[in-house]
């Protein structure tokens, strides 16, 4: 059974805990099942099981996550505090296996116990804490941070919502709140003991310390608790688990006894409920923003939670904060925690004493922020009214940065007053607003975007007059996904594949893929890779088939997949425009020869955005046509997977043969779902946008199919007056599919159903469709040709998941470590703990 139970010492004994072996795996089980749910397995449901299999789990990387806690305080090491209102870490189990290596012992210990893993797997609801890319970004850089044995903490919002579950009815989208902590979190501990208070409101006052030093001090209206919840982050084979924190508001009990007190009831609860609001749900808005009240206070609510979080760990060690910035680099995931720089300033002078220069000098050390938008419309801005009613301390902060700000401005550029609005932190150019962007580039030692292209586009235009100011806080960091998740355990026919040829040392290492180049002219090896592929394809199909009730054909038909947030930018429409025109070539003569494809989209629409949500319903009537015309005998699905996530999309970037990456050129600022697809050897069609400039520099321009106006192009046609209807008048495949939509061909119960899509398409079409409609086209059908000779696209998908290694979120937090954090890896030891050897 288990022979190291013979010797009996200390290490023996922990290992009888949390030992894995099979037969130690079965008895934890089964006591979590007992003494922590509570249950028979008779009257077990199959929750119980996968909760008592995620304590199991979760006691397996305790031991590694206390002692890398211990391990970061004891060594006064530099930590990476990453700072993200948005966290998409997908579902846990399955990664937490994959990273202890001991997913096959524990497969083999619950099927002896009668149960099915992948079942137990399938029973987790993923914590949908984020919109999208963004979100996800946070998630695999945490994994990767973990994985290099980099120190860090990822601080964020408990939202008790998350994003809505998707469902689709009659074609619709039906927003559904999303319950994620009904049946408990097995992953998180609440630290009580570490809870902090944050204010909100109030008014702010002048004095004279007893040093007769000027002082301000905030005195809040009322206040709010942030209460931490912890979830353990363990990297890949090593030692090291770095937490997620994310902070939960509740209302301070001093507040309910006052009331209590007065008699007043209601007024305590109702000021409970208030407080508990602030991180009830998630915004479920990706790109613009609403300047919504409560949006600001989730911001600022965990901000200042984090900051007085990150005084208190290093107070418990340092005698004060003067080498704050040299402990700690704080990342700001877009502007959204950009209130930060004004809150550190605040603790710094207000509550530790510092004056204005020394703290101005900690906080832009401590600070770097990362742009993720090019969108004009989504940069992040609060009206002075309400920013100053919530925050009346952070604004005068604020007014002082700018005074300070601008008097330097006025110096460098002595004869140019519109400077000084331009650079201002304030926007006075109608009704008056803070600028955050502006904030967090002052506020910061480094400023950096997600792609080439989106790095340059900021140095030209978005931050401009910054990037002349101080042209070197700026950087690229092109984003990056986690082999781990993406690969390992989404695609594990692919992993299988690639480590029988090049082993797995590529999983941590991901360059090594390139290992694979000279297979690609391996008849056998393209044998194996195209039987890998449908493989992956049938196991998607099935899902399909269950979900949806839509029969697709895995082995003749191209997977043509489009899955991400549904956006005008991201152009979901033009795909389903080239969808139209197929479907009029098999009218026009059902016998066409046509390469079959199943066109899959997923996504999930902003609740308010008109326009997304009547592109889904487009999209579902169109395929309610053709998925059932005869004369299309099944060569074209189309198919819409609701409830588009972390868990739901596992399955379905290892089964695309074409990925759809089509925004207009100069709106998407990386991409990274456009990685996933490439990585598990799908073929782009896409245009010079985000991170795909990079992809088709990567795997090679004739491994990559392009098409469209270039960023420059579109700017320049838009300052011309580009007008769409002339392509719309000079292209008769164009004019029919365009005449079809609004006859209401797919919508013949409310012919102008889609009125409002096809004119903003005719008379405004501000993210360039019918300018890229004929090369979009053009391009599908090179992709069909070249989808008929199998064996080379079997070759290009092969030399595109070769090619793909550098886009590795290790090799990106390797370049942030070194170009902004300036922190080192720490390895963690783990004593008095040893792997059983079965
Ligand atoms: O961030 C991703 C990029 O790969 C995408 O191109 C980019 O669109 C995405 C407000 C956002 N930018 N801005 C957001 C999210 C939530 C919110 O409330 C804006 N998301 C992106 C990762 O770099």
């Amino acid at each position: 059974m288990n022979d190291n139970l013979t010797n009996g010492n200390q290490i023996q004994i922990e290992d009888d805990r949390t030992g894995i072996d099979v037969q130690t795996l079965k008895r934890a089980f089964s006591d979590n099942l007992f003494y922590a749910l509570g249950k028979f397995p008779e009257i077990a449901t199959k929750n119980d099981f996968y909760m008592a299999l995620a304590y199991t789990v979760r006691d397996r990387l305790l031991r590694r996550w206390l002692n890398s806690q211990e391990t970061y305080l004891k060594q006064d090491v530099k930590i990476v505090c990453y700072f993200s209102a948005e966290y998409l870490i997908g579902p846990q189990l399955g990664k937490n296996l994959i990273n202890l290596a001991i997913v096959e012992q524990v497969r083999q210990a619950v099927e002896e116990c009668g149960l099915n893993l992948d079942d137990l797997i399938e029973q987790e609801e993923e914590p949908g804490l984020g919109n999208g890319g963004l979100g996800r970004l946070a998630a695999c850089y945490m994994d990767s941070m973990a994985t290099l044995n980099i120190p860090a903490i990822g601080y964020g919002i408990r939202y008790e919502f998350g994003i809505f579950d998707q469902e689709i009815c009659e074609g619709w989208q039906v927003e559904i709140t999303d319950k994620w902590l009904r049946y408990g979190n097995p992953w998180e501990i609440p630290r009580t003991e570490a809870t902090v208070e944050v204010g909100l409101g109030g008014y702010t006052e002048s004095f004279y310390d007893e040093n007769n030093r000027y002082r301000v001090r905030w005195l809040p209206d009322r206040t709010v608790k942030g209460v931490p919840y912890d979830t353990p982050i363990l990297g890949y084979k090593t030692n090291t688990a770095n937490t997620l924190r994310l902070w939960k508001a509740e209302a301070p009990e001093s507040f309910n006894f006052q009331a209590f007190n007065v008699g007043d009831y209601y007024g305590a609860v109702n000021e409970k409920t208030y407080s508990e609001n602030i991180t009830k749900v998630l915004y479920p808005n990706d790109e613009p923003i609403q300047g919504k009240q409560l949006r600001l206070e989730q911001q600022f609510f965990f901000v200042s939670c984090s900051l007085q979080d990150m005084i208190r760990l290093h107070l418990a060690t340092q005698e004060n904060l003067d080498n704050f910035g040299e402990l700690f680099a704080a990342q700001l995931n877009d502007t959204h925690p950009s209130i930060g720089v004004a809150e550190l300033m605040r603790l710094l002078m207000d509550v530790h004493d510092y004056e204005w220069e020394q703290a101005w000098e900690i906080t832009q050390k401590t600070f770097a922020y990362t742009n993720h938008t090019l969108l004009p419309e989504a940069l992040e801005k609060w009206s002075l009214g309400l920013f100053g009613s919530l925050l009346p301390r952070h604004l005068e902060i604020i007014y002082e940065i700018n005074r300070r700000f601008l008097h330097e401005i006025r110096t460098h550029y002595p004869n140019d007053v519109s400077k000084l609005s331009n650079f201002s932190l304030i926007d006075e150019t109608g009704e008056k607003y803070v600028r955050m962007a502006h904030l967090a580039c002052v506020g910061s030692h480094a400023i950096n975007g997600v792609a080439d292209l989106h790095t340059q586009l900021l140095k030209q235009d978005v931050l401009r007059g910054f990037y002349e100011l101080f042209p070197e806080k700026f950087t690229n960091k092109t984003n990056g996904v986690t082999p781990r998740r993406w690969i390992v355990l989404s695609n594990p026919e692919l992993t299988e594949l690639i480590t029988s040829k090049i082993g797995d040392n590529w999983i941590t290492h991901l360059e090594e893929l390139q290992q694979l180049e000279p297979f690609a002219d391996d008849p056998n090896f393209r044998n194996a890779w195209r039987q890998m592929k449908q493989q992956v394809k049938t196991r998607l199909a099935r899902r399909i088939e269950k979900r949806c009730g839509i029969t697709v054909d895995p082995n003749y038909s191209l997977f043509d997949i489009h899955v991400k947030r549904i956006h005008e930018y991201k152009r979901q429409h033009l795909n389903v425009l080239h969808i139209i025109t197929l479907y009029n070539r098999i009218k026009k003569n059902p016998n066409i020869d046509i390469v079959p494809r199943t066109f899959i989209f997923g996504g999930k629409a902003a609740p308010s955005y008109f326009m997304a949500k009547l592109i889904i319903k487009l999209i579902n009537s169109v395929g309610e046509v053709v998925n059932n015309d005869p004369d299309v005998r099944g060569r074209l699905k189309v198919v819409f997977i609701p409830d588009y996530n972390v868990t739901n999309s596992q399955p379905v970037y290892p089964a695309a043969d074409l990925s759809e990456q089509i925004s207009t050129a100069g709106k998407e600022a990386s991409g990274t779902g456009n990685m996933k697809f490439s990585l598990n050897g799908a073929l782009t069609i896409g245009t010079l946008d985000g991170a795909n400039v990079e992809i088709r520099q990567q795997v090679g321009e004739e491994n990559f199919f392009l098409f469209g106006l270039k960023a420059e192009e579109v700017s320049q046609m838009k300052s011309q007056g580009y007008n769409p209807w002339e392509f719309y008048s000079s292209n008769e495949a164009l004019r029919e599919v365009i005449d079809q939509i609004s006859s209401g061909l797919f919508s013949p119960e409310e012919s102008n159903l889609f009125k409002p899509l096809v004119d903003s398409l005719l008379y405004h079409d501000e993210y360039m469709l019918l300018a890229d409609y004929q090369s979009y086209i053009d391009c599908q059908d090179r992709v069909s040709e070249a989808f008929r000779d199998w064996d080379n696209w079997t070759r290009m998908s092969i030399l595109n998941t070769a090619r793909m290694g550098i886009f590795s979120s290790d090799r990106a937090i390797r370049e942030y470590c070194q170009d902004i954090w300036n922190v080192q890896a720490v390895p963690v030891k783990l004593e008095d703990y040893v792997q059983a050897k079965g």
